[in-house]
């Protein structure tokens, strides 16, 4: 994939919409935590990325004790992920300090993060998330506090020079951590499979941390709302944390800010202003239907259903532009289509189901409104997409669902077929046993949000011990190399994988892979 750069396309703001997302932007909590642990992040092949974190021989308890001279340096360890502000005592020993003090610090989710050289990264996104700074200190004592926000477990203070007469003595590392929830405002659950209760923390503490003044998607990179992210995080959310208005806050902003025409941007920002990416998704377009659906289905909201329902209508207007005659959905590279970041993905059939799930959701949205002509015209729409979907991606031979010009059979067709609702529930039941049986271990799948789908699938046909062993094969593996957070992108076969060319750049606490509390607590609980 690559960056849209849409720069000509005109955006509406709509003050009403806007200030409606503004009076729910939510008050932050903040946390003052300090290190449990000096550590060292040390080169291991059986670590996770080739990294594995050891007791360092110093002591936390005798850091005032420290001297810090050219090249010494210290990680601290926070214990688990936070998201916030670090701060930190710095002082002199010795000598009069005869020349500035030059230091490197570096913020680390995961041991990789410190441990690789950031100078290595050559990937196709920008090096600039890279959480590292390099500051001059022309005096000392001095109480440093970043400016910046960090995405962290791990802090890494490096000195790059002092002086051969004075060194570093360091005091009082602190991050100040910051999110729209709090932790214990969930209730810890109790499934009887320890791996299952962990999976659920580690997804809490990780939506827990991507809840800020905006659902973002992963607070080190891209730190902003993306609609496809939003969707997993709020329905999670429901299930948890049940901050609701934070929710509403980010379906205003979508509405907000929509092109002339009224499309819903894929991504927007809300630093400096409130600000859509000209960067869209078909697929993320849709969603805005679903977003608004399942908000609704947790609570009646008159207002919110008025305000937004033309928006979400036209997402599925504009959509309808890319069906052919038959009624299939036509790919195109200016509007594309994500459903996963796994590459040599035919995305085709799953394009189609997402529009039909999608429909299904909006035809609700006009029952609720009680607009029968809309609700007439998306049951034709709906009808006329199933009829081209199973024409056209249904082997019934095979009892499973082909993709594009080379029938591909893959994963993600299925599991969207399957929620899209294509087939009847015993036929759909059928297509995830097929694909269990063919598909299985799944090859070349990119991240939870694709695995979401998966195993949202597997529980849609009661497939449900099947859904648990995959949850637990797939986030569990996170779990076992240590997570604190699961990340953006997971593949268990190959644990370097990034899309972006580097995984020093990938974010680790990313939103749309904090699910399974979703399901453990939906399903299971
Ligand atoms: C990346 C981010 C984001 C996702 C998009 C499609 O930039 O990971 O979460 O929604 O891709």
């Amino acid at each position: 994939m690559e960056f849209q750069n849409n720069k000509d396309v005109k955006f509406k703001n709509d003050v009403y919409l806007l200030e409606k997302a503004e009076k729910n932007k939510p008050k932050l909590n903040y946390q003052e935590v300090a290190p449990i642990n000096l550590v060292e992040i040390q080169a291991d092949e059986a670590g996770f990325q080739g990294f594995r974190v050891t007791n360092s021989k110093q002591q936390l308890s005798k850091l005032a004790t420290y001297h810090l001279g050219k090249k010494d340096s210290l990680v601290f360890d926070f214990g688990t992920h936070y998201v916030g502000r670090f701060s930190i005592d710095l002082n002199s020993v010795g000598s009069p300090m005869d020349a500035p003090l030059f230091l490197h610090l570096k913020f680390g989710e995961v041991a990789a993060d410190i441990g690789v050289d950031s100078k290595s990264y050559d990937g196709w996104i920008s090096s600039s998330w890279i959480q590292e700074e390099y500051i001059h200190i022309d005096e000392l004592p001095y109480h440093l506090e970043l400016p910046r926000r960090y995405s962290m477990r791990y802090v890494q203070i490096e000195v790059l020079d002092s002086s051969p007469k004075w060194k570093l003595v360091v005091n009082n590392p602190k991050i100040t951590a910051e999110s729209a929830v709090k932790m214990e405002d969930v209730v810890p659950i109790k499934t009887g499979d320890k791996l299952l209760d962990k999976i659920d923390q580690v997804s809490l503490r990780t939506l827990h941390d991507c809840m800020q003044e905006v659902f973002e998607d992963g607070p080190k990179r891209d730190r902003r709302l993306w609609l496809g992210d939003l969707r997993l995080q709020a329905l999670t959310n429901y299930q948890t944390f049940k901050n609701k208005a934070l929710v509403k806050r980010c379906l205003y902003l979508f509405a907000g800010m929509t092109t002339a025409d009224g499309l819903v941007a894929a991504n927007v920002f809300t630093k400096p202003r409130n600000i859509p990416d000209d960067t869209f998704m078909f697929d993320y377009s849709l969603f805005f239907i679903s977003v608004l659906y399942d908000y609704l289905m947790v609570e009646d909201d008159k207002v919110l259903l008025a305000d937004l329902y033309p928006v979400a209508k036209r997402q599925l207007e504009l959509a309808k532009k890319m069906l052919t005659d038959d009624n299939v959905v036509a790919l195109d590279d200016k509007w594309i289509t994500f459903v996963d970041w796994s590459e040599n993905l035919d995305k085709h059939a799953a394009a189609q189901a997402i529009m039909i799930y999608t429909a299904k959701q909006f035809k609700q949205l006009a029952e609720m409104k009680k607009n029968s002509e809309d609700v007439i015209n998306t049951e034709k729409l709906i009808n006329s997409l199933t009829k081209a979907a199973l024409d056209n991606y249904y082997d019934a031979k095979e009892q499973l669902f082909v993709s594009g010009p080379m029938n591909q059979v893959n994963i993600a067709s299925q599991a969207w077929m399957v929620l899209a609702h294509v087939l009847p529930d015993d036929k759909a039941k059928m297509v995830m046993k097929k694909a269990l049986e063919k598909l299985f271990p799944v090859k070349g799948v990119g991240t939870p949000y694709m695995y979401h789908h998966i195993v949202a699938a597997l529980f849609e046909v009661g497939l449900k011990e099947e859904a648990i062993v995959e949850m637990k094969n797939y986030w569990g593996k996170m779990v076992e190399y240590g997570a604190d957070t699961f990340f953006e992108a997971f593949d268990p076969q190959r644990p370097n994988f990034s899309p972006y060319g580097s995984p020093i750049i990938n974010s680790y606490c990313h939103a749309w892979s904090c699910t399974p509390t979703y399901f453990i607590r939906k399903y299971l609980v």
